[in-house]
């Protein structure tokens, strides 16, 4: 099929995110099983891990690590510990006291199943198995130094200086007034936080367990940030295109209060090429790398683009 068809390009990559889901979703089952007798706090861990999500996390740090020389195989319990740290983080940002969501990958949320107790559990206990699973990597014949390297980037990701930064960032801008200037540097420091660092960290800790060189693995987190900031972007586009209003005439004027959205700050049109210039950026980072096993990653930036939801 010729790659340069944009209709076979996105059915290869398509069938290529299908296939690192089915692995991944097997090798999640397997670090979660049901076991007897059945607790609430497993359950709850898997509803939420286990339950329909794209797994674009996953499918970077492996994409990742095969970019660089690596196996699918070495990389897959960090791989794991990535989903697992996302889950952890879905179900925080659903509790009444963050954002307040009863729905989530189309399934009630976390705490509306099994309580608010369970689920804060829940989501600790995911982070501390992340940690578990990625370490239990030495037991492959990779380099322990990669392990720990790995680890430490992976909990660095959901710290101070990763999700709950930028969730503590959030919050404290709820109702607060801004200029359009601090406005632009505050939605980016929440987006760069709470969305790019764990894609960030998903690629930097597959290239990692990969083997890859200091340069291949900061080009990789040049262009997971871009990746993280895109996503957001084209969220925010979605939601006005979706709800149909005009929230681009805002554009330039003082911000009072309500949700800060790219379109609210810039209009419409410049959060769209706004978007494309982080993609052609994302691209940028990856040249150099061999030509076939780049496609996943450009593909992706391609897909998180483009999506119409
Ligand atoms: C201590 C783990 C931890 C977190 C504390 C609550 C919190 C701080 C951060 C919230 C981070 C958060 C939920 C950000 C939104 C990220 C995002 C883009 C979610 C949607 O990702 P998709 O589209 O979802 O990949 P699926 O469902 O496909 O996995």
């Amino acid at each position: 099929r010729p790659l340069n068809s944009p209709k076979s390009y996105k059915f290869e990559f398509m069938s290529y995110m299908v296939n690192k889901a089915k692995s991944v979703n097997k090798a999640l089952e397997e670090a979660v099983p049901l076991r007897e007798p059945v607790l609430k706090i497993h359950e709850a861990m898997r509803y939420t891990l286990l339950s329909d999500g794209k797994r674009v996390r996953p499918m970077l740090c492996l994409a990742a690590c095969e970019l660089v020389g690596g196996h699918e195989s070495t990389a897959m319990s960090v791989a794991c510990g990535m989903e697992m740290l996302h889950a952890s983080s879905l179900i925080l940002d659903d509790l009444p006291c963050m954002d307040d969501d009863c729905l989530r990958r189309g399934k009630p949320t976390n705490h509306m199943v099994f309580g608010e107790g369970i689920s804060i559990l829940a989501s600790d206990a995911l982070i501390a198995l992340a940690v578990q699973k990625a370490a239990t990597s030495t037991l492959l014949d990779v380099p322990p130094e990669r392990v720990l390297r790995a680890v430490k980037e992976m909990v660095k990701a959901v710290g101070t200086e990763g999700l709950v930064a930028g969730q503590a960032a959030d919050l404290a801008g709820e109702g607060m007034g801004f200029d359009s200037n601090t406005a632009l540097e505050h939605l980016e420091f929440i987006h760069i936080h709470k969305t790019a660092a764990l894609l960030e960290a998903a690629a930097v800790t597959g290239a990692i367990m990969g083997g890859g060189s200091d340069k291949e693995i900061e080009k990789l987190r040049s262009y997971a940030r871009c990746i993280g900031l895109m996503f957001q972007v084209v969220d925010d586009v979605l939601d006005v295109t979706k709800s149909s209003e005009e929230l681009g005439k805002t554009a330039g004027k003082d911000l009072i209060a309500g949700k800060l959205t790219y379109p609210r700050l810039m209009g419409v049109e410049k959060s769209k090429e706004y978007a494309e210039r982080l993609n052609r950026e994302a691209r940028e980072h990856l040249q150099g790398f061999d030509s076939d096993k780049v496609a996943p990653l450009l593909s992706l930036a391609d897909y998180v683009l483009n999506r119409k939801n």
